[in-house]
């Protein structure tokens, strides 16, 4: 029997929050409407101050007020982020930072004690929430997370992070968290002196309505009370807030080159604010918020983080194709790639078995998965016991034993066709019609590794990338034959081991490497022209990549680079005809980092040094020349904007979107520039047109612009209309 909601019931239903009084506690529960997560939405904010309305009045025998979220998994994950879309000015995004940092004091200025009951995210504005509570408990569970991830946005905490985080735990431990918006578990919080206790996630509220009446009875003391209102005592020692703030802004230089404003205006906002009353240290904070806010950094920061959850949450396959779930892989080739794979699917809670042609070799690859875990644990985004625990999930074999109950096999042996061909009839011996045969290759195309198969439709690519547990790009290639549902399996299995996958339909080099070659063939070319390694390195890193070209060869290794160079070159002669430079090296030993011999020097702990003179008597340029950095950052940036144009054009990526995610998660387009569809769209496709043109005048053929640019620059049009 069909119930009709009144109406009363149907706006409680449709609120994002709402309040019931139990033995005297009001219990806030979060809940919004038609989102998977709970945010800082308007209508969040004006139904919590009717909740505050009535708390003040007192009158229901409320003695305390805990706040809890009835959606699993997250507590509140920050302000709503669409809402940036909106402002205009930064007088917008200093009015909605000054309301969340209004509703933030009245919440804390309640005269009842507040408890925070935090389970899952409480990130921006959900751990500023937790910070107005008079007490925080937070539980064990892995989903609890607490951080402020602003800067990532290119923004700073907005609604009282930078005034009530540094007067909770001190100005060194506030701003290693702002700074680089890592996210802590509820122990590690604990231990950070954000949260007061820690709890399993069954117990909850019913200890956290125990604190609230502890503290309403004045039997408990949020422990950070000793502490509002001043900052940690030692860091008040004459010059040691200075040298901590110089320390960061250092550090922050070193890592972004002064091309992210959002931390330099935090360390600014924090070092102003740290002496002033609570109130005016909000001013400042809501000012810098609004300006940072319409940055074109904070819009591409933005934009690239709706378009990277849009490629986790969707695959391009028809509605209603259900993905298998992965609960068993296998991996064959235990080399560094294999080891990468299986250690993150371990870690995911998938069991893999590793096999290798040699038990010895497959040993090595479990052990290579136990450094890298041991390496995490040391960092602390890992606890010791959870090795044993992730490691117990791999099995290292020489056998195809077992294979036949794998979800997905990922071939991740050397990259050659007929090597992979064989392997491939192998696995498929082994395997039967319901597992998804992946392959790691980086440039052979799927269709040419399909052709060996007996069921070619689920013969699909899986393209990590290097190092495996840091990199968060999954490239799936799929090639014409490839079924929807391997499709959307090796979708899930790449969210479910944290990645974020992006599908592309096949071509030599897919799309990642597709637009990295002519970028680093470019480069050679210009060494070739006698531009130094450094500057060349330096023109880069200065326009926002993580590293340079010539240091990414010696980190990719020259032999790798050779070999792609020449699969890319007989696709794209016209423009991806590698230079001599990398034959030179390679012919002269020169294989990078990994043999200590490339375009840098290497001490003997493995790490660069310096740039190795010899390489450019080898190379046949004695003469180095200087060269315009803006010319030297166009001339290799377009090439790789022009090249990802292309496979739009061509049909290898299904949007602009994934490949604005792709080049920035895959090959570190620079983030603040928001992809190269985002770029072009900032620029305008006839500013990069024109640059293009002039570049071809002097050039040559390589950078005529592509036939989709050209159109877009003659209408006007973005890949972004929605901005
Ligand atoms: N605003 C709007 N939408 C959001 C959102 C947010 N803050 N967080 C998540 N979503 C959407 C997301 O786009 C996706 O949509 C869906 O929710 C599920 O997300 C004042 C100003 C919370 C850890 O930076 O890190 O607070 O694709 O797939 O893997 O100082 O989302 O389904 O349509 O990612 O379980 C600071 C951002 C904001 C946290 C959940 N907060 N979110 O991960 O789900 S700035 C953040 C996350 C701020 C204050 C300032 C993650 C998550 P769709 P999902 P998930």
């Amino acid at each position: 029997m069909a119930t009709t909601l009144t109406e009363t019931e149907t706006v409680a239903a449709a609120a994002p929050v709402r309040m019931d009084v139990e033995d005297g506690i009001a219990i806030i529960r979060l809940n919004q409407p038609g989102k998977p997560v709970n945010v800082i939405s308007a209508e969040l904010v004006e139904a919590m101050h009717d909740i505050l309305a009535r708390l003040e009045g007192g009158g229901e025998g409320v003695r305390a007020a805990v706040i809890i979220s009835e959606k699993k998994g997250t507590w509140i994950a920050g302000a709503d982020i669409e809402q940036f879309k909106d402002f205009r000015t930064a007088a917008d995004g200093e009015h909605a930072s000054r309301e969340g940092q209004k509703l933030l004091t009245r919440l804390e200025r309640l005269v009842m004690p507040t408890v925070a009951a935090i389970d899952g995210a409480a990130l921006g504005g959900g751990l500023e929430t937790a910070l107005a509570c008079t007490y925080r408990i937070a539980t064990d569970s892995s989903k609890t997370k607490l951080g402020l991830p602003e800067v990532q946005l290119g923004i700073i905490p907005g609604a009282g992070g930078t005034a009530r985080l540094p007067r909770l735990i001190g100005l060194a431990a506030s701003l290693d968290l702002m700074l680089t918006g890592k996210q802590l578990e509820g122990r590690r919080a604990k231990s950070a002196g954000i949260v007061d206790e820690v709890v399993p996630a069954p117990v909850l509220l019913r200890e956290a309505k125990r604190a609230a009446l502890d503290l309403a009875n004045g039997k408990l003391k949020p422990s950070g009370a000793r502490r509002r209102g001043s900052p940690k005592f030692a860091e008040n020692l004459p010059g040691l807030r200075g040298f901590i703030l110089r320390k960061a802004r250092q550090g922050v230089m070193s890592k972004t080159h002064g091309l992210y404003p959002a931390p330099l205006k935090l360390l600014e906002v924090i070092d102003r604010g740290l002496d002033k009353p609570v109130d005016a240290a909000l001013e400042l904070e809501a000012k810098a918020f609004g300006e940072l806010a319409v940055t074109q950094e904070a819009r591409s920061l933005v934009h690239l983080f709706f378009a990277s959850t849009a490629a986790k949450n969707s695959a391009p396959v028809p509605e209603g194709t259900k993905p298998k779930d992965v609960d068993h892989i296998a991996v064959v080739g235990a080399g560094f790639m294999g080891a990468g794979i299986a250690t993150v699917s371990a870690e995911s809670g998938i069991t893999v078995r590793l096999k290798d042609m040699k038990h010895e070799a497959a040993a090595k690859g479990l052990r290579t998965a136990r450094e890298t875990l041991v390496k995490r644990a040391r960092r602390k985004k890992l606890k010791p016991f959870q090795i044993t625990a992730i490691t117990d999930r791999v099995e290292a074999t020489a056998e195809y034993t077992g294979f036949h109950t794998a979800d997905v096999v990922v071939e991740a042996v050397f990259e050659e066709l007929s090597l992979k061909h064989s392997v491939i009839r192998e696995i498929e011996a082994h395997i039967g019609e319901g597992t998804v045969l992946g392959s790691n290759t980086s440039t052979i195309p799927i269709t040419q590794l399909a052709a060996a198969s007996s069921r070619p439709e689920h013969v699909i690519g899986l393209h990590f990338f290097s190092p495996v547990d840091k990199m968060p790009l999954l490239e799936i290639i799929t090639h014409a034959g490839t079924a929807d549902w391997v499709t959307a399996t090796s979708h899930a299995y790449g969210k479910k081991i944290g990645k974020t996958p992006i599908v592309v339909n096949d071509s030599p080099g897919f799309f990642a490497n597709r637009i990295l070659t002519p970028y680093m063939a470019e480069a050679a070319t210009l060494l070739e022209e006698g531009v130094s390694i450094e500057d060349l390195d330096r023109a880069m890193t200065g326009w926002g990549y993580p590293v340079g070209p010539v240091t990414l060869y010696d980190e990719v290794g020259l032999d790798v680079a050779h070999k792609a160079g020449k699969i890319m070159a007989e696709a794209f002669a016209d423009r991806m005809t590698p230079s001599t430079v990398i034959d030179r090296m390679v012919a002269d030993g020169r294989l990078g980092r990994k043999n200590g011999k490339g375009f840098f020097k290497y001490g003997s702990d493995g790490k660069k040094t310096e740039a190795d003179e010899s390489v450019y008597a080898l190379i046949g340029v004695p003469q180095r020349k200087s060269m315009d950095r803006a010319e030297i950052q166009d001339r290799l940036g377009l090439m790789m904007v022009n090249e990802a144009v292309r496979t739009l054009e061509e049909g290898v990526l299904h949007s602009a979107r994934d490949g604005d995610v792709g080049a920035v998660m895959g090959i570190g387009f620079p983030p603040f520039r928001g992809g190269p569809f985002w770029y072009v769209d900032t620029v305008g496709a006839a500013n990069v047109v024109e640059r293009l043109r002039a570049l071809e005048q002097k050039h040559g053929k390589r950078f005529a612009p592509a036939k989709m640019l050209v159109d877009y620059a003659a209408d006007g049009k973005k890949f972004f209309p929605e901005g």
